[in-house]
Protein backbone atom coordinates (compact mmCIF):
# COMPACT_ATOMS: atom_id res chain seq x y z
CA UNK A 1 0.00 0.00 0.00
CA UNK A 2 2.49 2.31 -1.19
CA UNK A 3 1.68 6.01 0.09
CA UNK A 4 4.44 8.70 0.14
CA UNK A 5 4.82 9.03 4.07
CA UNK A 6 8.38 9.43 5.36
CA UNK A 7 10.23 9.39 8.11
CA UNK A 8 12.01 12.72 9.57
CA UNK A 9 14.96 14.20 10.70
CA UNK A 10 14.92 16.25 14.15
CA UNK A 11 15.67 19.38 12.58
CA UNK A 12 12.14 18.46 10.37
CA UNK A 13 10.49 17.72 13.55
CA UNK A 14 11.71 21.23 15.32
CA UNK A 15 10.71 23.11 12.05
CA UNK A 16 7.15 20.84 11.80
CA UNK A 17 6.07 21.82 15.30
CA UNK A 18 7.34 25.64 14.92
CA UNK A 19 4.90 25.94 11.52
CA UNK A 20 2.01 24.05 12.68
CA UNK A 21 1.87 26.21 15.96
CA UNK A 22 2.22 28.83 13.44
CA UNK A 23 -0.15 27.93 11.33
CA UNK A 24 -2.78 27.20 13.68
CA UNK A 25 -2.44 29.86 16.62
CA UNK A 26 -5.65 29.33 17.81
CA UNK A 27 -5.58 25.57 18.36
CA UNK A 28 -2.10 25.53 19.17
CA UNK A 29 0.57 25.78 21.85
CA UNK A 30 4.32 25.21 21.50
CA UNK A 31 5.33 24.37 25.31
CA UNK A 32 9.49 24.05 26.70
CA UNK A 33 8.95 21.88 28.68
CA UNK A 34 12.58 21.25 29.59
CA UNK A 35 15.71 20.01 27.49
CA UNK A 36 18.12 16.79 26.91
CA UNK A 37 21.59 15.92 27.88
CA UNK A 38 22.75 17.66 24.94
CA UNK A 39 20.51 20.57 25.36
CA UNK A 40 18.34 19.61 22.54
CA UNK A 41 14.65 21.59 23.54
CA UNK A 42 12.07 19.19 24.73
CA UNK A 43 8.85 21.00 22.88
CA UNK A 44 5.15 19.74 24.09
CA UNK A 45 2.82 20.77 21.69
CA UNK A 46 -0.49 21.54 23.24
CA UNK A 47 -4.01 20.74 20.95
CA UNK A 48 -7.26 22.11 21.75
CA UNK A 49 -10.59 23.10 20.16
CA UNK A 50 -11.85 26.13 19.35
CA UNK A 51 -14.28 26.06 22.18
CA UNK A 52 -13.78 27.53 26.19
CA UNK A 53 -10.98 26.12 28.93
CA UNK A 54 -11.24 22.80 29.95
CA UNK A 55 -10.10 21.11 32.84
CA UNK A 56 -9.61 17.85 31.63
CA UNK A 57 -6.91 16.70 29.50
CA UNK A 58 -4.60 13.82 27.94
CA UNK A 59 -0.69 13.55 27.25
CA UNK A 60 0.66 11.35 24.47
CA UNK A 61 4.92 11.03 24.20
CA UNK A 62 6.88 9.44 21.80
CA UNK A 63 10.43 8.52 21.25
CA UNK A 64 11.32 7.67 24.45
CA UNK A 65 13.32 5.06 22.51
CA UNK A 66 15.60 6.48 19.77
CA UNK A 67 15.16 3.65 17.26
CA UNK A 68 11.47 3.11 17.61
CA UNK A 69 10.88 5.82 14.78
CA UNK A 70 7.46 4.49 14.20
CA UNK A 71 6.80 5.90 17.20
CA UNK A 72 7.82 10.32 16.38
CA UNK A 73 5.81 9.61 13.00
CA UNK A 74 2.90 8.82 14.60
CA UNK A 75 2.51 11.28 17.07
CA UNK A 76 3.30 14.11 14.05
CA UNK A 77 0.49 12.18 12.17
CA UNK A 78 -1.58 12.41 15.04
CA UNK A 79 -1.14 16.39 15.28
CA UNK A 80 -1.33 16.72 11.48
CA UNK A 81 -4.74 14.50 11.30
CA UNK A 82 -6.37 16.70 14.80
CA UNK A 83 -5.89 19.83 12.83
CA UNK A 84 -6.86 19.09 9.70
CA UNK A 85 -9.64 17.46 10.64
CA UNK A 86 -11.50 19.11 13.02
CA UNK A 87 -14.65 20.17 12.48
CA UNK A 88 -14.88 17.39 9.84
CA UNK A 89 -14.49 14.01 11.94
CA UNK A 90 -16.90 13.43 14.44
CA UNK A 91 -13.94 11.74 16.88
CA UNK A 92 -11.31 13.64 16.48
CA UNK A 93 -13.63 16.86 17.02
CA UNK A 94 -15.41 15.13 20.29
CA UNK A 95 -11.70 14.07 21.53
CA UNK A 96 -10.33 18.13 21.20
CA UNK A 97 -14.07 19.69 22.40
CA UNK A 98 -13.45 18.22 25.31
CA UNK A 99 -9.68 17.64 26.12
CA UNK A 100 -6.65 19.53 25.87
CA UNK A 101 -4.07 17.09 24.22
CA UNK A 102 -0.94 17.26 25.52
CA UNK A 103 1.79 15.58 22.70
CA UNK A 104 5.94 15.35 23.40
CA UNK A 105 6.60 13.86 19.88
CA UNK A 106 10.35 13.42 21.10
CA UNK A 107 11.44 12.75 24.30
CA UNK A 108 14.84 11.56 23.65
CA UNK A 109 16.16 13.72 20.75
CA UNK A 110 19.61 13.13 21.44
CA UNK A 111 18.97 9.40 20.63
CA UNK A 112 16.93 10.03 17.58
CA UNK A 113 19.53 12.17 16.28
CA UNK A 114 22.26 9.78 17.10
CA UNK A 115 20.05 7.02 14.84
CA UNK A 116 20.01 9.50 11.74
CA UNK A 117 24.05 9.60 11.97
CA UNK A 118 25.41 7.15 13.33
CA UNK A 119 23.68 3.82 15.01
CA UNK A 120 20.64 3.09 13.69
CA UNK A 121 19.80 0.63 16.44
CA UNK A 122 20.28 3.07 19.63
CA UNK A 123 17.64 3.06 21.91
CA UNK A 124 19.37 4.86 25.09
CA UNK A 125 19.82 8.94 25.70
CA UNK A 126 22.91 10.25 24.92
CA UNK A 127 24.28 10.73 28.66
CA UNK A 128 27.64 10.19 29.60
CA UNK A 129 29.03 9.84 32.53
CA UNK A 130 32.58 10.46 34.43
CA UNK A 131 33.52 6.86 35.19
CA UNK A 132 31.94 5.13 32.56
CA UNK A 133 32.81 4.66 28.82
CA UNK A 134 29.65 3.77 28.35
CA UNK A 135 26.97 6.01 27.34
CA UNK A 136 23.01 6.17 27.64
CA UNK A 137 20.21 5.65 30.10
CA UNK A 138 17.03 3.99 29.45
CA UNK A 139 14.45 6.38 29.94
CA UNK A 140 11.95 4.10 30.24
CA UNK A 141 13.69 2.48 33.30
CA UNK A 142 14.84 6.25 34.89
CA UNK A 143 11.01 6.96 36.34
CA UNK A 144 10.31 6.41 39.95
CA UNK A 145 8.79 3.34 40.14
CA UNK A 146 9.92 0.25 42.02
CA UNK A 147 13.38 1.72 40.10
CA UNK A 148 16.01 -0.57 39.03
CA UNK A 149 14.61 -3.67 40.50
CA UNK A 150 14.37 -7.21 38.23
CA UNK A 151 13.93 -5.87 34.53
CA UNK A 152 16.31 -3.32 34.67
CA UNK A 153 20.42 -2.97 35.13
CA UNK A 154 22.31 -0.92 36.82
CA UNK A 155 25.47 -1.58 34.31
CA UNK A 156 25.77 1.63 32.40
CA UNK A 157 26.85 -0.27 29.27
CA UNK A 158 24.08 -2.24 29.49
CA UNK A 159 20.53 -1.44 27.03
CA UNK A 160 18.17 -0.99 29.63
CA UNK A 161 20.85 0.82 32.19
CA UNK A 162 18.75 2.62 34.72
CA UNK A 163 20.86 5.46 35.25
CA UNK A 164 22.59 6.67 38.55
CA UNK A 165 19.26 7.17 40.77
CA UNK A 166 15.43 7.57 40.23
CA UNK A 167 14.75 10.55 37.88
CA UNK A 168 18.45 11.39 37.27
CA UNK A 169 17.90 12.39 33.37
CA UNK A 170 16.41 15.64 32.14
CA UNK A 171 14.70 14.33 29.88
CA UNK A 172 12.58 12.30 32.92
CA UNK A 173 12.73 15.10 34.75
CA UNK A 174 10.88 17.88 32.23
CA UNK A 175 8.42 15.09 31.60
CA UNK A 176 7.61 14.22 35.60
CA UNK A 177 7.75 18.08 36.30
CA UNK A 178 5.21 18.83 34.05
CA UNK A 179 3.13 15.96 34.67
CA UNK A 180 3.26 16.54 38.23
CA UNK A 181 2.54 20.11 37.58
CA UNK A 182 -0.68 19.29 35.46
CA UNK A 183 -1.74 15.85 37.61
CA UNK A 184 -5.44 17.01 38.16
CA UNK A 185 -6.16 17.64 34.56
CA UNK A 186 -4.45 15.23 32.54
CA UNK A 187 -6.90 11.62 33.14
CA UNK A 188 -4.77 9.67 30.40
CA UNK A 189 -1.05 8.94 29.57
CA UNK A 190 -0.19 7.25 26.37
CA UNK A 191 3.49 6.54 25.60
CA UNK A 192 3.96 5.28 22.23
CA UNK A 193 6.77 2.76 21.25
CA UNK A 194 7.52 0.14 19.26
CA UNK A 195 7.84 -2.78 17.67
CA UNK A 196 5.41 -6.17 18.58
CA UNK A 197 1.87 -4.64 18.33
CA UNK A 198 0.84 -5.10 21.71
CA UNK A 199 -1.82 -2.48 23.74
CA UNK A 200 -0.08 -2.30 27.50
CA UNK A 201 -1.16 -1.07 30.83
CA UNK A 202 0.61 -1.16 34.27
CA UNK A 203 1.74 -2.71 35.85
CA UNK A 204 5.06 -3.79 34.32
CA UNK A 205 7.17 -3.43 37.64
CA UNK A 206 5.27 -5.98 39.40
CA UNK A 207 2.76 -9.34 38.45
CA UNK A 208 0.34 -7.28 40.93
CA UNK A 209 -3.26 -6.52 39.35
CA UNK A 210 -3.90 -2.63 39.34
CA UNK A 211 -7.25 -1.93 41.43
CA UNK A 212 -9.08 -0.88 37.96
CA UNK A 213 -7.40 -3.62 35.87
CA UNK A 214 -10.66 -5.12 34.49
CA UNK A 215 -11.59 -1.78 33.42
CA UNK A 216 -8.43 -0.50 31.15
CA UNK A 217 -8.18 -4.67 30.46
CA UNK A 218 -11.82 -3.97 28.26
CA UNK A 219 -10.69 -0.80 26.84
CA UNK A 220 -7.71 -2.56 25.45
CA UNK A 221 -9.43 -5.26 24.14
CA UNK A 222 -11.84 -3.32 22.14
CA UNK A 223 -9.32 -1.41 20.97
CA UNK A 224 -7.55 -4.48 19.48
CA UNK A 225 -10.91 -5.88 18.34
CA UNK A 226 -11.14 -2.58 16.06
CA UNK A 227 -8.01 -2.87 14.78
CA UNK A 228 -8.49 -6.76 14.11
CA UNK A 229 -11.70 -5.93 12.36
CA UNK A 230 -11.12 -2.41 10.60
CA UNK A 231 -7.12 -3.20 9.79
CA UNK A 232 -6.56 -7.18 9.67
CA UNK A 233 -3.57 -6.62 12.12
CA UNK A 234 -3.44 -8.36 15.40
CA UNK A 235 -2.76 -7.00 18.47
CA UNK A 236 -1.68 -8.46 22.06
CA UNK A 237 -3.32 -6.65 25.06
CA UNK A 238 -3.12 -6.72 28.74
CA UNK A 239 -1.17 -5.52 31.42
CA UNK A 240 2.78 -5.04 31.28
CA UNK A 241 4.19 -7.54 33.21
CA UNK A 242 2.04 -10.44 32.13
CA UNK A 243 2.09 -9.30 28.32
CA UNK A 244 5.75 -8.34 27.41
CA UNK A 245 7.83 -8.76 30.41
CA UNK A 246 8.60 -7.59 34.37
CA UNK A 247 10.50 -4.33 33.80
CA UNK A 248 10.33 -1.57 36.61
CA UNK A 249 10.88 2.11 36.01
CA UNK A 250 8.33 2.74 33.06
CA UNK A 251 6.98 5.86 32.26
CA UNK A 252 3.24 4.78 32.59
CA UNK A 253 3.59 2.72 36.01
CA UNK A 254 4.83 6.11 37.25
CA UNK A 255 1.70 8.02 36.06
CA UNK A 256 -0.62 5.51 36.71
CA UNK A 257 0.82 5.99 40.27
CA UNK A 258 0.60 9.20 40.39
CA UNK A 259 -2.86 9.00 40.18
CA UNK A 260 -3.53 9.23 36.42
CA UNK A 261 -5.62 5.55 36.13
CA UNK A 262 -6.08 5.56 32.47
CA UNK A 263 -2.17 4.58 31.44
CA UNK A 264 -1.37 2.76 28.13
CA UNK A 265 1.71 2.03 26.66
CA UNK A 266 1.13 1.00 22.92
CA UNK A 267 3.73 -1.23 21.08
CA UNK A 268 2.92 -0.13 17.03
CA UNK A 269 3.71 -2.47 13.89
CA UNK A 270 5.08 -4.40 13.43
CA UNK A 271 5.12 -8.05 14.40
CA UNK A 272 9.27 -8.50 13.93
CA UNK A 273 9.57 -8.95 9.85
CA UNK A 274 11.20 -5.45 9.57
CA UNK A 275 11.03 -4.79 13.91
CA UNK A 276 12.60 -0.95 13.71
CA UNK A 277 13.48 -0.78 10.85
CA UNK A 278 9.86 -0.65 9.69
CA UNK A 279 9.77 0.93 6.11
CA UNK A 280 8.00 4.08 5.46
CA UNK A 281 5.41 2.67 3.12
CA UNK A 282 3.89 0.98 6.57
CA UNK A 283 3.79 4.40 8.40
CA UNK A 284 0.29 5.25 7.16
CA UNK A 285 -1.06 1.97 8.04
CA UNK A 286 0.71 2.08 11.45
CA UNK A 287 -0.67 5.41 12.25
CA UNK A 288 -3.95 4.81 10.93
CA UNK A 289 -4.46 1.61 13.24
CA UNK A 290 -2.60 2.76 16.56
CA UNK A 291 -4.89 6.23 15.93
CA UNK A 292 -8.21 3.79 15.81
CA UNK A 293 -6.86 2.00 19.35
CA UNK A 294 -5.96 6.01 21.29
CA UNK A 295 -9.55 6.95 19.99
CA UNK A 296 -11.40 3.95 20.82
CA UNK A 297 -10.23 4.38 24.60
CA UNK A 298 -10.47 7.99 24.98
CA UNK A 299 -14.01 8.04 23.66
CA UNK A 300 -15.07 5.61 25.79
CA UNK A 301 -13.13 7.11 28.67
CA UNK A 302 -14.40 10.77 28.26
CA UNK A 303 -18.07 9.32 28.91
CA UNK A 304 -16.85 8.45 32.10
CA UNK A 305 -15.24 11.67 33.56
O1 LIG B 1 10.74 -2.26 27.54
C1 LIG B 1 10.13 -1.20 27.32
O2 LIG B 1 10.44 -0.12 27.82
C2 LIG B 1 8.93 -1.23 26.37
N1 LIG B 1 9.19 -2.13 25.26
S1 LIG B 1 10.26 -1.65 24.09
O3 LIG B 1 10.46 -2.76 23.19
N2 LIG B 1 9.61 -0.48 23.24
O4 LIG B 1 11.46 -1.19 24.73
C3 LIG B 1 7.70 -1.73 27.12
C4 LIG B 1 7.25 -0.79 28.19
C5 LIG B 1 6.11 -1.35 28.99
N3 LIG B 1 5.92 -0.60 30.21
C6 LIG B 1 6.83 -0.67 31.23
N4 LIG B 1 7.84 -1.48 31.22
N5 LIG B 1 6.60 0.11 32.28
ZN1 LIG C 1 10.36 1.43 23.39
Amino acid sequence: SGTNERYHSLEDIYHFLNKTSEDYPDMTKLILIGSSFEKNPLFVLKLSGRRGPVDKAMWMDCGIHAREWISPAFCLWFIKFALTFYKENPDITTMLDKLDIYILPIMNPDGYKYTWTTNRMWRKNRASRDDSLCVGVDLNRNFDANWCTKGASSNPCSDIYCGQYPESEPEVQAVTKFLRSHKDVVKLYFSIHSYSQMLLFPYSYTHEQIPNHNELYDLVQEASSKIRRHYRNQYRFGSGAKTIYIAPGGSDDWAYDQGIKYSFTFELQDRGQYGFLLPPNLITSACNEAFAAVKTIVLRVLVKL
